[in-house]
């Protein structure tokens, strides 16, 4: 018999149907002007055409499944920073009034379940399809679920230990850090929903 020891649903919110990406924003807290962008790189000139211009983006919203990285500089140089989640405050990254040119792009993801080594979405990454899993290796820093899917999560092998069940019921689930939620995971089980 499963211990289930928590539940979470819905983590993150269904990325908006239609033109995904991410927003930049004038001032702090999502205020000001803005330009929604889209999949690609955007340079000097259209970061300087569009508001709130050039070194003058203060915050970023950024749809599930997707990442922006900010350069400093044009052509994609210079400092830059990488960002996965809604960030009101670019001045706690000492990247407020940077930007001159930026990048986003979409996570790349498959399978019923998959993890990457490091926060945000990156590093060594894997995927499983339906199934138990006895003896997980590697660091479950980031996940995804797909809609109608679910897993969980056991802080011990052969799904012992604690456990914590995610249900990406009505929208796929992005979890860029989950150490928040969960410390250890040696043993999983991934389902698909039932009605
Ligand atoms: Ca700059």
């Amino acid at each position: 018999m499963k211990k289930i020891l928590g539940i979470i649903a819905g983590i993150a919110m269904l990325q908006t149907t239609g033109y995904a990406g991410v927003t930049v924003y004038q001032h702090v807290n999502y205020e000001g002007t803005s330009t929604k962008y889209g999949v690609g790189g955007h340079n000097f000139s259209e970061i300087r055409r569009k508001a709130p211009g050039d070194d003058a983006i203060s915050s970023v919203r950024v749809d599930p499944g997707y990442r922006i990285i900010l350069y400093w500089d044009p052509n994609f140089s210079g400092r830059s920073l990488a960002l996965t989640k809604n960030t009101p405050n670019l001045l706690n990254y000492g990247a407020n009034d940077q930007t001159s040119s930026l990048r986003v792009e979409k996570i790349p993801v498959d399978g019923n379940f998959k993890r990457w080594e490091n926060v945000g979405y990156v590093g060594k990454s894997a995927t499983w399809k339906v199934g138990e899993y006895a003896n997980a290796t590697g660091n479950f820093a980031s996940v995804f679920i797909p809609k109608g899917y679910s897993v969980t999560l056991f802080s011990g092998a052969n799904f012992s230990g604690n456990a914590i069940a995610i249900y990406a019921q009505d929208s796929d689930v992005w979890i860029e850090n989950l150490s928040s939620i969960c410390h250890s995971v040696k043993s999983f089980v991934i389902e698909k929903n039932t009605e």
